[in-house]
């Protein structure tokens, strides 16, 4: 594929009126009659032809006004149409016809089938492997939608908008009509056929107006549809609250299917969503699943305000949508939850997916400037660190700007194709603040790094803190600039209150919020009685990696005394962290791992403590992962010592520990009916994480088994097994329960997902013959998006002891593995491959092993684009 290049773009030559797609559905031969209406633009030049985009296409007919078009007027080929000699100034109508087999389609992109339904995914190009198209987002137009399909097998048809009617067509067909009178852009159409069940609610808007709330699942999941239906009522009134957005069609759908390639998809009116993202009970979803669908859901119904009614000029200007749309959906879970927990997780998996992005081959701005495979930046960076960007606005500009500067940007451009600087200007006019320097935040990559110091003169009661920023050099950006970096702070005086300063001097600070924007800066507070001891960066004001050497006594003041939770649990992962560490090289170097015991103290007396949330000392108790320490690393990385060194540190609190865990477990088993609240899944998580560390106290697997005979949800279920298989893998409780799990969910496929992926993720270098065995299993289907990544995806991702054992066994499975899935499914393929990014990490025997394998990957001629990108770009 050709590299595209933002600063390449101009808008099309011609202007697209309507669309008129007639679908007559078949399994294998589906007939697309599409007709468009175009004229040229005003000043384009007259000889300028019509080119539109296909993606192995066959066409059938050509129309042009309706009548058949000469073969010297046009040139088609699988990936494109173009017709000359077109009318200088009147509109005119392009009628093509086109081919397609739904059922061969494996890449899950255009139109396909999933367990016998027809559905659609368009985002990003996927609408030309349908018909011809100017597929692009900012070619927006009204689409009237008729579907005619075999009436037994499809009893519905739906598409995007309002249902305009439908009838009989011949004795065993009938048909649909459907219209969206909302101009969007190819990659937000749906189509959707098949027979499914259906859960209906209303809801009612802001105005009065009632909307019909429909959600489509498998016959009998009707159910487990429940709560997707509550959240999404919730995310209606939530944005109507929060954002004053309210909802512009008579009905909102969602279809859940089991074949996706994402998350979901945001089509107007007719969600399409994996249904992972759909279906929950008790009995079959986890919490953290339950936390997902809620935010998902709102994820998708948001972008109706921030995707659809404003969409994106170019794919360049992804994180206009996603950044924005990821923000909202942040929001909404942390008003829906718990707000410090929230955040908690979110850096959690901000630190764990992105920043490594950030530091690897792979890096890019939030919002690129080229691409050579636009699937490839569906990424943490546009979605993450794009949504941490959105977030630095709101907290420059304060609360009362930042709403304003919302209200702007849907008041000015509801209907456009926008551009990041056509949203960032809403918030200069709205605020009268300069975002020039702030922009940057969308063009440089890399995690800047800050390195801070502090002094305290008690002669002259001031507090110094000195700043440096450096954001390191990326692919294609060398040479950075400083950034301007919000940080939340505060300090906190000797008795654990927190001390104001009655002047500061060095730079601009506004309530809470220092503003680094030079390279190097100092910041000098005046009138302060005492050595005070600072938090900064509190709430994760600003993605950024902080280094400040405080003390641990100051990062244990921190942990006790910040009235900010999430700087709390900073402070304890500060301290956690270069004890991992130090356990890592020890181990490597064949030592005996001992845990700081006063880190040990802090950590017990948080997990002990009743008036904090159990949530969030579960999340104090959820340690550092093997991949921050990793990254902590930087370098020459060993998987197995850093394993070794992590578990020793484990042992080692759950000893230190064990009557505080047993007390939690004790307290927290008896909880009453099952909530899947957030309450109710703090105090699930807390529990679970003691008897984790109770286990290994004991070391004996009969606690976790009896968890898991006992256990009346899925939560508690599955993290009994992780318990057995992960620390017990061959005890025969761990054996019986493994059996006695796939046996119960043998006909539901999402639960076998965790199964595949407990075992998958079991410490060590046997798990690459487990995973081996398990792709041989009935229950894996190799073509189906979430078998692979739950089994394969989980291996690669988080499975850093089996996937990176030493002879490369793994690298060179994975690297097979990679070039089966490509043929069938490149995006799947190209996401996968990713897990390879850091490879240049690994001490170098592994690195070499997986330089070769990555090679093989290379070799190859036939690959996709998206896997020669991903491949191509690691390696360099
Ligand atoms: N636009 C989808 C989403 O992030 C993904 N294609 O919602
Ligand atoms: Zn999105």
């Amino acid at each position: 594929g050709r590299i595209v290049h933002l600063a390449d773009y101009r808008p099309t030559d011609f202007v697209l009126e309507r669309v008129d797609l007639t679908f007559e559905l078949d399994p294998t031969e589906t007939k697309v009659e599409a007709r468009l209406i175009f004229h040229r633009r005003e000043g384009v030049d007259a000889a300028a032809p019509l080119v539109l985009d296909g993606d192995d296409l066959t066409m059938t007919s050509l129309l042009f006004d309706q009548i058949e078009l000469d073969p010297a007027r046009y040139t088609a080929t699988p990936e494109s149409l173009t017709i000359r000699d077109l009318p200088e100034s009147t509109p005119f109508e392009i009628t093509v016809v086109t081919m397609i087999n739904p059922e061969a389609n494996t890449q899950l992109m255009g139109l396909y089938r999933s367990n016998g339904i027809y559905c659609t995914q368009c985002e990003a190009e996927g609408f030309r492997r349908i018909t011809y198209f100017p597929d692009r987002p900012d070619v927006l137009a009204v689409y009237t939608i008729n579907i005619i399909a075999d009436k037994a097998a499809n009893p519905l048809l739906l598409s995007n908008g309002n249902f305009l009617g439908g009838a009989g067509f011949g004795p065993d067909k009938h048909f649909a009509a459907w219209f969206d009178p909302h101009p969007k852009p190819s990659y937000l159409f749906a189509l959707v056929a098949g027979d499914l069940g259906i859960v209906e609610d209303t809801f009612t808007t802001m105005s009065g107006r009632e909307v019909a709330l429909k959600i489509y699942v498998e016959h009998g999941k009707e159910p487990r549809a429940a709560y997707a239906m509550d959240a999404l009522k919730r995310s209606m009134k939530w944005d109507e609250e929060v954002f004053g957005r309210e909802y512009d069609l008579d009905i909102f759908m969602i279809v859940a299917v089991s074949d996706f390639n994402m998350g979901a998809m945001e089509n107007k009116g007719l969600n399409i969503f994996n249904d992972k993202y759909v279906l929950a009970d008790p009995e079959t979803a986890t919490d953290q699943d339950y936390a997902n669908i809620e935010a998902i859901i709102a994820h998708e119904y948001f972008h109706n305000w921030t995707g659809n009614r404003i969409t994106c000029r170019d794919w360049f200007q992804l994180c206009l949508k996603e950044g924005l749309t990821v923000y909202r959906d942040h929001e909404f879970s942390a008003d829906m939850r718990s707000r410090s927990v929230k955040r908690i997780a979110e850096v959690r998996y901000l630190r764990s997916e992105q920043f490594p992005e950030d530091a690897g081959p792979l890096a890019h701005p939030v919002r690129p400037s080229k691409y050579r495979e636009i699937n490839n930046f569906y990424t943490t960076t546009v979605y993450e660190k794009g949504s941490e960007v959105t977030r630095m606005i709101a907290t420059i500009l304060g609360r009362d700007d930042f709403k304003k500067g919302m209200d702007l940007y849907f008041e000015r451009h509801d209907g456009d194709a926008a551009t990041v600087e056509d949203f960032v200007k809403c918030f200069e006019d709205a605020s009268g603040r300069d975002l020039t320097q702030f922009s940057l935040w969308y063009h440089q990559a890399g995690t800047p790094q800050i390195t801070v110091s502090s002094s305290y003169d008690a002669g002259a009661k001031t507090l110094t803190l000195s700043l440096e920023q450096m954001i390191p050099a990326t692919p294609g950006q060398s040479a950075k600039e400083p950034m301007h970096i919000p940080l939340r702070f505060t300090l906190i005086s000797e008795n654990g209150s927190e001390a104001s300063a009655s002047a500061i001097s060095g730079g601009d600070v506004t309530g809470d919020v220092l503003h680094l924007t030079e390279r190097a800066q100092s910041f000098t507070f005046s009138g302060i009685g005492s050595r005070p001891v600072v938090s900064l960066n509190r709430g994760f004001s600003a993605p950024v990696t902080l280094h400040f050497s405080q003390s641990a006594e100051d990062r244990g003041h921190i942990a006790r005394h910040d009235s900010d939770l999430f700087a709390r649990w900073q402070a304890i992962t500060d301290l956690a962290l270069p004890a991992l560490i130090d356990a890592a090289k020890t181990a490597r170097d064949g030592g005996t791992v001992a845990a700081d015991p006063a880190f040990v103290d802090v950590l017990l007396a948080v997990a002990a403590d009743e008036a904090l949330e159990p949530a969030f000392r579960a999340q104090a108790l959820s340690l550092p992962s093997e991949a921050d320490i990793a990254r902590e690393l930087g370098g020459n990385n060993d998987p197995d010592a850093i394993h070794a060194g992590r578990q020793a540190v484990l042992s080692a609190i759950a000893t230190a520990g064990a009557d505080v865990f047993r007390k939690l477990h004790a307290t927290h088993s008896a909880s009453g009916p099952f909530s899947p609240d957030a309450a109710g899944a703090g105090k699930r998580a807390l529990k679970n994480l003691a008897l984790s560390f109770l286990s290994l106290a004991e070391n004996t697997p009969a606690l976790a088994a009896e968890a898991f005979a006992k256990a009346d949800n899925m939560t508690d279920l599955s993290q009994a097994l992780t318990i057995l298989a992960h620390r017990f893998p061959d005890a025969e409780e761990t054996k019986q329960a493994l059996t006695a799990f796939e046996t119960r969910f043998a006909s539901n496929a999402l639960v076998l997902d965790k199964w595949f992926t407990i075992q998958a993720t079991i410490p060590g270098a046997a798990s690459l013959d487990r995973v081996k065995v398990l792709m041989t299993s009935p229950h894996f289907q190799p073509t189906n998006p979430n078998r692979v990544r739950s089994l394969v995806g989980t291996f690669a991702f988080g499975n850093a002891t089996g996937f990176n054992r030493a002879d490369g066994a793994a690298y060179a499975f994975f690297a097979e593995q990679i070039l089966a899935i490509d043929p069938r499914n490149p995006q799947l393929a190209a996401r996968l491959l990713t897990a390879l990014r850091s490879w240049r990490l690994l001490e170098a025997g592994r690195a070499d092993k997986a330089r070769a394998a990555l090679a093989t990957i290379e070799a190859s001629a036939t690959l996709s684009t998206d896997v020669r990108d991903i491949v191509d770009r690691i390696l360099k």
